[in-house]
């Protein structure tokens, strides 16, 4: 028998794991309070594909014994979930919680500690309760921030004894371009100049539940909290001037926004310069500035799908419209590029060794993981062979590839510790609902029976050598 030798050998102790989130998974099942999403399927069933909403998603709240025991039969070591603020919190101004909603996340938390699996808690994945949001505007008041903060230290005092990683925002810039720029989260708004507050008071709130996080027994117990940010590198259309100039404002607002201040404590001098001059930019105190100065985050979780491409503005700005960030580029396809027809998603692997060289070079080399990485496949009961089996060799293929760029980026010095695909079980995801799937596992919506596909297998392997 030929012994296959591992070429790709990663760190001792490397994260081989997955994320997914509360909404996405576990079915509005007893749970007391609509967010967004909920309230939004509620009144447009149609804006979901195929009329699918979040009542069942994939039945975690009702399976979850079951689910984390195949999550630990593919042999993942760590899993990353979010606690639902909706579901946890009775009242969202005393943060007085729902008892069910606690015993029901201490059983989840006991069962991933029983499996030897690690849990990553998220405290917000787009799941802002709609009722905040229609009675204070959401994100853009600074009182919502407050009693994030309130739930937060709930979480560290419930289950931080036993959660050691936390993490306080999933791609907080997603909130600013779908609720406020590009309309793909309810309430859909567009308006720039409330993007750009939106943009700052999210770095607020995530240092100011770093800030409670440092005072909670958890962070003196050795817990760390962290953020998730989707890294999509920004690639010029050429090497010309202006083409440098318009990809430089989209990483400077769609990435270093977020990056800088959390990993650094500060904004982006261009950006600021940018958005002052332009009358839009945020309204801020020195008390909070310095809160987001001294609350950075102990690690990163990077979510990586796909690149950005600019290039300079084909068409002159009409400076009569509101302002947008598109004032200063356009969005670039690059002729001949590999897609991912069914998520409309460029696939790029090299960007994951400009993210790691990026966060080497220019963040302190901080310590990060993947937090996110996979491919959406529409349609993948086509691929099940005689035996059942859903033979997803494109997902190995492309796991394989982005892997190989990451341990490239781990020689030359990066300090990535892990590795989360998304996901482990088909979930539910957001207004696409179950069009693609992107698990290790399969699920058949209406019988919610789950099987392993091939690349279940594929990470199992990985996960045992630590490598391939
Ligand atoms: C990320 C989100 C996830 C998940 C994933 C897949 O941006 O953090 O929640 O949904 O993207 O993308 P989509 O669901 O849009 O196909």
């Amino acid at each position: 028998m030929a012994i296959l030798s591992i070429k790709y050998k990663f760190p001792k102790n490397f994260w081989w794991g997955a994320a997914t989130s509360g909404p996405q998974t576990e079915g509005r099942f007893n749970k007391k309070h609509a967010n967004v999403f909920d309230h939004w399927f509620d009144i447009e069933k149609n804006a979901f594909f195929n009329g699918v909403g979040p009542n069942v998603a994939s039945n975690f709240y009702n399976s979850y014994k079951e689910d984390i025991k195949m999550m630990a039969d593919i042999g993942l070591n760590s899993i990353r979930t979010s606690i639902q603020w909706t579901r946890l919190i009775k009242d969202f101004e005393t943060a007085e919680v729902d008892t069910e909603a606690v015993a029901f996340y201490n059983q989840v938390i006991d069962e991933f500690l029983k499996n030897k699996i690690i849990p990553v808690m998220n405290l917000q994945h787009f799941d802002l309760p709609v009722e905040l949001y229609d009675k204070y505007g959401g994100w853009e008041s600074k009182h919502v921030l407050d009693l994030f903060v309130l739930f937060a230290e709930k979480c560290f005092a419930l289950f931080g004894d036993r959660v050691k990683h936390w993490i306080t925002f999933n791609e907080p810039m997603v909130i600013v371009e779908g609720q406020y720029l590009y309309k793909f989260h309810y309430p859909n708004i567009v308006d720039g100049k409330k993007a750009v507050q939106v943009l700052y008071n999210l770095n607020l709130a995530s240092a100011k539940v770093v800030a409670a996080f440092k005072q909670s027994k958890c962070a003196k117990q050795g817990g760390e909290i962290g953020v998730v940010l989707n890294l999509t590198p920004s690639y010029p259309r050429s090497q010309a001037e202006d083409d440098i100039k318009a990809a430089a404002f989209v990483e400077d607002f769609f990435n270093k926004s977020f990056l800088d201040p959390v990993v650094k404590g500060e904004f982006t001098p261009s950006l600021v310069q940018t958005l002052r001059k332009d009358g839009v930019l945020w309204e801020s105190t020195a008390e909070e500035l310095a809160i987001i100065k001294n609350n950075t985050v102990d690690f990163l979780g990077v979510n990586y799908y796909q690149p950005r491409r600019a290039k300079s503005k084909g068409a002159v700005w009409d400076k009569t419209k509101s302002w947008m960030p598109d004032k200063y580029f356009d969005d670039y396809e690059l002729p001949n590029r590999r897609m991912n027809p069914y998520r409309g998603w460029e696939i790029y692997p090299q960007a994951m060794y400009d993210i790691a060289i990026n966060i080497r070079d220019n963040y302190n080399n901080i310590h990060w993981y993947i937090s996110e990485n996979g491919m959406g496949v529409e349609g993948e009961e086509k691929y099940r062979n005689a035996d059942g089996l859903i033979e997803d060799v494109y997902r190995i293929d492309f796991y394989e590839e982005h892997l190989r760029y990451l341990y490239k980026a781990i020689q030359d010095g990066a300090n990535c510790f892990g590795f989360h695909a998304w996901t482990a079980i088909d979930c539910w995801s957001w207004s696409n609902a179950y069009k693609n799937r992107y698990g290790y596992i399969a699920v058949d919506l209406i019988t919610q029976i789950k099987t392993i596909k091939k690349s279940g297998y594929w990470i199992k392997n990985v996960a045992k050598e630590n490598g391939f």
